[in-house]
Parts: C-alpha cells; sequence; structure tokens
C-alpha cells in the first residue's frame, strides 16, 4: 500500500517543472489535509500493535517524501536561477556607441582670435542691440540722408526710423555718448545688409574698433593694426595702407596685407595684384566726436572696420560665403 503511494510520489515529483508546482505537491502531501498527514491521523483507529508497525512505515515515509521534495526544491531553485541570469545576461563584448565630439565653428573661432588679440592689448568689449535706432546707425556717424549706404537695397528698415543695424559703429556712439575719453575698445557682433551672393550674406559677422583720448594719432592707428595682422596672419606679412573715404573718418584708410595664398605673387583670390583688403579704418571725424559731446580739439581717436566672415573665408580658402551658414557637417568637419 505505502509502496504504491511511494511509486506515485515519486512519478510526481519527477514530472515536476517549477518550484510553485513543487511548493502544491508538498501541501498535497505534508500539508493539513495531506495524504501523510492523513494517514497519520487514521493510525489512532489501530490496535497499538498495528500502529507501531504502520506508524514506523508512514514517518519512514513522510521522512522520504520530505526529503525528496527538499531535494527537487533545491534543484529546481538553482535551474530557475541559472534560467533567469542566462536571460538577462549583458553582452559586454558587443561594441560601445561612439561618443561624437563637435568643435568652434570656424566664424567663431576667428571672432574669439580677434577678440583675444585685441583685449591683449588692452581693448575692452562692448555690445549693443542688432536692432538700432537711424540716428545712432547713421546720423551720429556723419551718414548723410542720400549717402547710398541708406539705400532700400542696403538697408532693412523695421520702420521710419528703426533698422536692422548695418554695422556696429551704433555701438561706438552709444559708448561715447555715457562715457568720457580716455575710451578703448572694439564692438564685435551681427549686422545686417540687404546683399546676398557668393561674397555676401544678408547677416554677417563685424568687429569694430575705437580708441578715443588726448594726442591719438595715425601713428597709434598703424601701430594697433600692423601688430594686429601680425598676430593673426603671421609677423612676416606685409602691410600696405592705402588712402580711401570713410564719413565717419578723416582721413581714411584701406589696409591691405600681402596675399597669403600665392605669398604676394598674385592669383585668383588677390585678382593678381598680391593683395588682400583686410580692414578699413581712419582717424574718427570730428564731426562725429562733436555729435556725442566731445571737444574735437581737446580729444582724437582712431576707428577701425573689418567682416568676420571675409578674414575667415580667406584663412581657410573658402570660396563661398554661403557654406559658413549651411551648417554642412561634411563641410564643418575640415575644420
Ligand atoms: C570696414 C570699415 C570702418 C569705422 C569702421 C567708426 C566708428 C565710429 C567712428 C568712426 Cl563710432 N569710425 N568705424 C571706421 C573706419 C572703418 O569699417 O571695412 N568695415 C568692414
Amino acid at each position: 500500500m505505502s509502496e504504491n503511494l511511494k511509486r506515485t510520489f515519486l512519478d510526481e515529483v519527477s514530472s515536476l517543472k517549477s518550484l510553485a508546482d513543487a511548493a502544491n505537491l508538498r501541501v498535497k502531501y505534508l500539508g493539513k489535509k495531506g495524504i501523510i498527514t492523513a494517514k497519520i491521523k487514521s493510525l489512532s483507529s489501530l490496535s497499538p500493535e498495528e500502529r507501531r508497525v504502520a506508524g514506523r512505515e508512514i514517518n519512514e515515509l513522510k521522512q522520504f517524501i520530505e526529503e525528496e521534495c527538499e531535494r527537487k526544491e533545491s534543484l529546481l531553485k538553482s535551474a530557475e536561477l541559472k534560467g533567469r541570469l542566462l536571460a538577462e545576461a549583458i553582452d559586454i563584448t558587443l561594441p560601445g556607441k561612439a561618443v561624437s565630439f563637435g568643435h568652434e565653428h570656424p566664424l567663431s573661432r576667428t571672432l574669439r582670435e580677434v577678440v583675444d588679440i585685441f583685449t591683449r592689448m588692452g581693448f575692452d568689449v562692448q555690445e549693443g542691440p542688432e536692432v538700432e535706432l537711424d540716428c545712432y546707425n547713421f546720423e551720429a556717424l556723419n551718414i548723410p540722408k542720400d549717402h547710398p549706404a541708406r539705400d532700400m537695397q542696403d538697408t532693412f528698415y523695421i520702420s521710419e526710423d528703426i533698422v536692422l543695424r548695418t554695422h556696429t559703429s551704433p555701438v561706438q556712439v552709444r559708448v561715447m555718448e555715457k562715457k568720457k575719453p580716455p575710451l578703448r575698445f572694439i564692438a564685435p557682433g551681427k549686422v545686417y545688409r540687404c546683399d546676398a551672393d557668393v561674397t555676401h550674406s544678408p547677416m554677417f559677422h563685424q568687429v569694430e574698433g575705437l580708441m578715443v583720448d588726448k594726442d591719438i594719432t595715425f601713428s597709434h592707428l598703424k601701430g594697433v593694426l600692423i601688430a594686429f595682422i601680425h598676430q593673426m596672419f603671421g609677423p612676416d606679412i606685409p602691410v600696405r595702407f592705402r588712402p580711401s573715404y570713410f564719413p565717419f573718418t578723416e582721413p581714411s584708410a584701406e589696409i591691405d596685407m600681402g596675399c597669403i595664398l600665392c605669398k604676394s605673387a598674385g592669383c585668383r583670390v588677390c585678382k593678381g595684384t598680391g593683395w588682400l583688403e583686410i580692414l578699413g579704418a581712419g582717424m574718427v571725424n570730428p564731426k562725429v566726436l562733436e555729435n556725442v559731446g566731445y571737444d574735437s580739439e581737446e580729444y582724437t581717436g582712431f576707428a577701425f572696420g573689418m567682416g568676420i566672415e571675409r578674414i575667415t573665408l580667406l584663412k581657410y580658402s573658402i570660396d563661398d560665403i554661403r557654406l559658413l551658414f549651411e551648417n554642412d557637417i561634411r563641410f564643418l568637419r575640415q575644420f
């Protein structure tokens, strides 16, 4: 009888698939209403003689079942753990995701280099609004109403007397209005002109500079700008000053440097001249000084301006300004 029970139990144990099934089997045999428990209870109906034999038999079976359950449970436990570890395994031999690094845009780099050179020479950095009053952008700078720079084609008008600044000179006018000389600062920033082709963008960047004090002369202008060009492009670059005209400076000059592409031999970029125009400058027109309330008998100054895009195109031999604004990663990666 108990041999049959043992065989039935062994069959059931060997077909167990999970720990949950094992727990159920344990209840079925050893629980409060289990088969073995019932057998132990039924011993009380036997005679003392029969009870001793049957009791030993049932106790041995109970112990056997307990041991078998335990053995099976620990087997199932380690099998389940093994399965879980396998399922959750991370393949550390897979290649990682590469982190890609960006870098400074060529225009930002040129701007930073220009600002660094002038701040090392003691110039401050000043900024101002890109949407500007006509009087700061033109009137204060001695640009008369009929000047070609005021043409509808060149200037973006917001209203009759408000424009997108066409240069950063209005920043200098605003600073001069607020502060007394000595002054020595540059004004970098975005400027706007209604123009677009391979060398012109409707938005571009300028750095203008201004130095005003007693006894400032054209020699100071020459010294500062030659030092700038030599730091920016190399100490052996030839520099020349050509007479020019701006309404806000007198006298005015355009400053050329030897062509860096052909080493002054003459090429397509310098149009065979061996020279590249790089800066405009001059002694601040006394009218401009008077407009901001300075005594032009007491103070003189020099000013200059340059286009950051032009310098960047020359420095890296880029032939189309639009490449600087398209943000094509294949272009930008080359710098
Ligand atoms: C150029 C030439 C120049 C200035 C800008 C200036 C500003 C004040 C007074 C006098 Cl407030 N002058 N600025 C002077 C000469 C040239 O820029 O080629 N820019 C791209």
